[in-house]
């Protein structure tokens, strides 16, 4: 924090969306920063106040990845609701939401904020940038500061209790800028001495970096790269044990096909995105002196890269249940269109042809159909 900044006004940081993420979160950024306000926004007041009776405004993290298993469980008192909000203006957002739940979330929220607002997407998948600009031009035309992060941590909700989460896995949680940059700036390419700049001057930035998540900020290209591995890591694992209702490790009892199909998915996958022109600029990265290394071998050698899906997703995570297959099975709303669905509609958009979707677009059918016949009661 800069010191005029600790000196006249409480840090704050806003919350939406209190699923596993949000929540560990909010317990890391609390319990580093006891004397900063973090403010975890409930859909309404009626969540609220059943939060504050029943749970005491609490939120429980079970840590499961080391030998010392602990809880820890931070009380939030300024717990408020999407309406309610006191504070004329949101320093700093932090959304977890769905993907596709953000739009809605943030309308009451959106007079609150503005250009000097930092807003971080911690979101699975591509496109929820795309979307909420869309939906709020003004993000582009003056120049909102978005950051985008990218978690690998295995989190779990607990099926009884909304508040309490296990936390299965401890990764990492990636974090860039992806708008809001010097206007000066021809792209979004930044060097090391650019990088070192934003997370000394901005709040967000410098606040997250200290949070024991095993946060590390990092250039925009560099965190591409990381958000395009770990979506090839979704495509396969979320996209297909979704329409297959099995475990992440069931994928072994069939290693040969399992491979031949994440093959495809992400050879798809780095063929349509290196055709972005936004993504151009990232795909043809020279590692330079004042630049950042970027480490682009995963998009020349794709068998290279099914290794490591397979690795990541089939052997560390064998035992989990990816949450797109929980939402299935809950019969809630899914992510779809930002994993596999994505792939078919920035293809669409850059006018390829459906030859080079097919593998994405099947996958995303045979999803929808799996949805259909799960909230029909028809047979699993
Ligand atoms: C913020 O938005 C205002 C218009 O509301 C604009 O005049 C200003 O240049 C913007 N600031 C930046 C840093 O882009
Ligand atoms: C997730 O998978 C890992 C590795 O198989 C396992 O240790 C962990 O207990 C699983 N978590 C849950 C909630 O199933
Ligand atoms: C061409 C086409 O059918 N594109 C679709 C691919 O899938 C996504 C996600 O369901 C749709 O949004 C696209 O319209």
């Amino acid at each position: 924090m800069s010191v005029t900044m600790a000196r006249t006004k409480i840090p704050t940081f806003h919350i939406v969306g209190l699923g596993s993420m949000g929540s560990i979160i909010a317990i890391a950024l609390q319990k580093k920063f006891p004397s900063y306000k973090i403010v975890p926004i409930l859909r309404n007041q009626e969540k609220v106040e059943f939060f504050k009776k029943k749970y005491d405004s609490k939120f429980v993290i079970h840590r499961q990845y080391n030998d010392n298993k602990i809880d820890i469980s931070q009380s939030f008192e300024e717990t408020t609701s999407l309406d309610h909000v006191k504070e004329d203006h949101i320093d700093n957002l932090i959304i977890t939401t769905k993907t596709y739940q953000s739009i809605d979330a943030l309308k009451p929220l959106w007079d609150k904020i503005d250009n000097k607002t930092n807003i971080i997407l911690i979101q699975n998948g591509f496109g929820s940038f795309e979307a909420l600009s869309e939906a709020y031009p003004e993000i582009i035309k003056d120049n909102y500061k978005v950051f985008q992060g990218v978690i690998a941590h295995a989190v779990f909700g607990s099926s009884a209790q909304f508040n309490e989460f296990y936390h299965a896995a401890f990764l990492d949680l990636k974090v860039a800028q992806i708008n809001g940059f010097d206007l000066s700036k021809s792209s979004k390419i930044q060097s090391i001495d650019e990088v070192n700049k934003m997370v000394e001057e901005n709040d967000l930035c410098n606040t997250l970096k200290d949070i024991d998540l095993g946060v590390s900020v990092m250039s925009y290209q560099e965190l591409i790269v990381g958000q395009i591995k770990k979506f090839c890591v979704n495509c396969c694992i979320n996209g297909l044990t979704s329409i297959l209702n099995c475990m992440n490790g069931d994928f072994k009892y069939e290693k040969e096909t399992t491979m031949n199909l994440f093959e495809d998915v992400a050879q798809e996958v780095i063929d349509v995105f290196a055709l972005d022109p936004n993504m151009k600029k990232v795909f043809e990265y020279e590692n330079k002196p004042g630049m950042p290394a970027v480490d682009l071998s995963f998009s020349k050698n794709i068998g290279e890269l099914s290794r490591w899906i397979y690795k990541i997703g089939v052997i560390d995570c064998g035992g989990n249940s990816s949450s797109m297959r929980q939402d299935v099975i809950n019969k809630r709303g899914t992510e779809i269109d930002f994993i596999n669905g994505y792939v078919c509609s920035l293809a669409t958009k850059l006018n390829l042809p459906r030859s080079a979707y097919k593998v994405n677009q099947t996958a995303v059918n045979l999803h929808k159909i799996k949805c259909e016949i799960i909230k029909n009661d028809g047979i699993n």
